[in-house]
């Protein structure tokens, strides 16, 4: 009897653990529906064979899944058996239903999942022109995890598509692996919409502390960031010195982490207390600065030019990298105020901008490592179109030809921020780069600025972002970032996802912050440090990654070889050894293919 109850309490809390499991996997994110527009398939289109068409020549099966629990009608699963040729081998087709035209804001939202005994698996969803060279609007890669997830999908569509000629696609064909598709929406905004308007509030796909991105990100930081540091001790006689006590410190990363400055709070007119606080947590966090007003041409006018002077040569006693920011702003309001009536007069706007560029990329010569020498070209055309094709390129000469040293960006918004979504803005910058890089213009960098209100990027949208803009061929930096939601764990949340992600992307150098202080926004919602000084959950994740996780601060003993091996995040470095009495110190540079640093110790 005894026994036959204690297996009867066992047996009903492994069903107990079994079913909290099962409850566990099968509850649903809470979703509001997507807001009200023009639906672009058929409601029942998962599983209704007319409106949702399985394709492809890959090995695979689909069948529609029948549960009453799940809040969305129509959902189906799809196994793969085996890796075929191209991931659209396998893939569930759904045409449009009503017409499309270009730039029109257009919303999916699906739910995802793997079956428990699935291998990983990988949806990507697609909107893309149907026939002809498929050309397409939006891809967006997703891993499934064994829990419902969903994920939304703003965009903005490529072309102009009469109902039928357009279709959004999920694509499996990426090995053997089970997947469940459910509540399938897709919707047409128009044009005229923005895509905060149809981001539900808090939300973005990749929050969830398990999301798949995370792991993916960690493994790349893990490599591309770091490498390995010996330190090798030897004593006064030069033989190697077993148990030598070793610090070994990071001073100064490689890559670029910055904020913009303001001189108001750098130098002039505002309280000694504050003017502290700001220099102290600017120099405890960065290692590179963009002067947020101080360079820009109508600033760099009569007296101000002494105080962007005063800010340059503080950021270089500090050993700090300068971006200027920025040699041509191509619109009236942010050149010279008389710079506009030259509008009639194209021949002498022109030589007044290219002596701008040649007098200022001089006047800092050798002090300012980047420039931005054009800013939102996309945005503003007016004065680009007005002096010619050529120009910009020119623009590029003559900023090189003034300061060889500096490197040479472009700078521009909506890439990284829109959700990723801004087709229409990713494809200008990208055919405006293409074309420096087709004359010659000697272009070094592409910034991409990065100011956030509610069109938070997904992660993983944001990496193929920036793998399209990596594919360039210069270094990318993420130039302005800043987050304006009032809801502060979510401006903390998306701070350190973006910084993550964007950190583990290869082709990416440096993130710039723009204003971390309250004090100095004329908004309150972006900034991290309150007026007080008191710190939202923003500036505590900023101050976890920059100050714990990405930091390389360790000690410990020299083996029997006299030696001390570490990996660490690639920069500058400050190793100290000492053993008996006697002691040494040392600096190094870790780069990618690791340093090992001699320590002689001495009395
Ligand atoms: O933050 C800057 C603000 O103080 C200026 O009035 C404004 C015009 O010069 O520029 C702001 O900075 C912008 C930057 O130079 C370019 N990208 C957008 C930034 C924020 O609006």
């Amino acid at each position: 009897m005894r026994r036959f109850l204690f297996f009867l309490c066992g047996f009903l809390a492994a069903l107990a653990v079994l079913l909290a499991y099962a409850h566990y996997i099968s509850r649903l994110p809470p979703f509001p529906p997507l807001p009200a527009g023009a639906a672009l398939i058929e409601r029942s289109a998962l599983t209704d064979p007319k409106s949702f068409l399985s394709g492809g020549r890959g090995a695979a099966a689909v069948r529609p899944i029948k549960n009453p629990a799940l809040p969305f009608k129509s959902a189906v699963r799809v196994r793969t058996f085996s890796k075929p040729a191209r991931p659209y081998d396998v893939q569930l087709r759904a045409p449009t239903t009503a017409p499309v035209r270009a730039g029109d804001l257009l919303a999916a939202r699906f739910y995802l999942r793997r079956t428990l005994f699935s291998r990983p698996a990988r949806l990507d969803f697609v909107f893309e022109q149907a026939g002809g060279d498929y050309r397409k609007s939006i891809t967006l890669p997703s891993d499934a995890g064994v829990r419902w997830r969903r994920v939304d999908v703003p965009f903005r569509a490529a072309g102009d598509y009469p109902a039928g000629k357009a279709q959004a696609a999920f694509r499996a064909g990426f090995g053997e692996q089970t997947v469940d598709i459910g509540g399938f929406e897709l919707v047409n905004y128009g044009r005229a919409a923005k895509p905060a308007a149809v981001a539900p509030a808090g939300f973005y796909a990749g929050r969830e502390a398990d999301a798949p991105w995370r792991k993916a990100a960690e493994e790349r930081i893990e490599k591309l960031r770091k490498a390995g540091l010996t330190v090798r001790v030897s004593g006064p006689d030069g033989k190697p010195v077993r148990g030598a006590a070793v610090s070994v410190r990071l001073v100064k990363h490689s890559f670029y982490f910055g904020s913009a400055v303001s001189s108001k709070f750098l130098f002039a007119g505002n309280r000694e207390e504050n003017k502290r606080r700001y220099r102290e947590t600017f120099l405890k966090l960065f290692n590179s600065a963009t002067i947020e007003n101080g360079l820009k041409w109508p600033f760099w006018e009569g007296e101000q030019k002494l105080r962007a002077d005063k800010m340059v040569a503080w950021l270089g006693a500090k050993g700090i990298k300068l971006r200027g920011h920025t040699l041509v702003w191509p619109a009236w309001e942010h050149l010279p105020p008389g710079l506009e009536k030259l509008k009639t007069d194209p021949e002498k706007l022109r030589a007044a901008i290219r002596g701008h560029i040649k007098e200022e990329a001089a006047y800092y010569r050798g002090k300012a490592a980047e420039w931005d020498v054009l800013n939102e070209p996309t945005a503003h055309k007016e004065i680009t179109d007005l002096l010619g094709p050529g120009e910009v390129p020119e623009w590029f000469r003559l900023a090189r030809e003034a300061d060889p040293s500096a490197r040479l960006f472009v700078n521009d918004y909506d890439i990284l921020d829109d959700f990723g979504a801004n087709m229409e803005q990713q494809d200008a910058y990208e055919a405006l780069i293409l074309r420096l890089l087709k004359e010659k213009a000697p272009l070094d960098g592409i910034g991409l600025q990065s100011h956030f209100k509610w069109d938070l990027t997904p992660p993983e949208r944001l990496l193929r972002v920036l793998d399209r803009f990596g594919r360039l061929g210069r270094p990318l930096q993420s130039t302005e970032l800043d987050i304006d939601v009032s809801d502060e764990k979510l401006q903390a949340d998306y701070l350190r996802d973006f910084m993550t992600a964007v950190f583990s992307h290869p082709a990416v150098e440096g993130i710039t912050l723009w204003c971390f202080w309250e004090g100095v926004h004329s908004r309150p919602g972006p900034a991290l440090y309150r007026k007080d000084w008191s710190k939202k959950p923003a500036a505590e994740a900023l101050e976890d990654l920059l100050l714990r996780k990405w930091r390389t601060e360790t000690a410990g003993a020299a083996d029997g070889r006299g030696e001390f091996a570490v990996r660490g995040f690639l920069g500058e470095y400050e190793v100290k050894a000492s053993a008996g009495g006697v002691s040494g110190a040392a600096g190094a540079v870790l780069g990618k293919d690791g340093v090992t640093v001699a320590i002689r110790l001495k009395r």
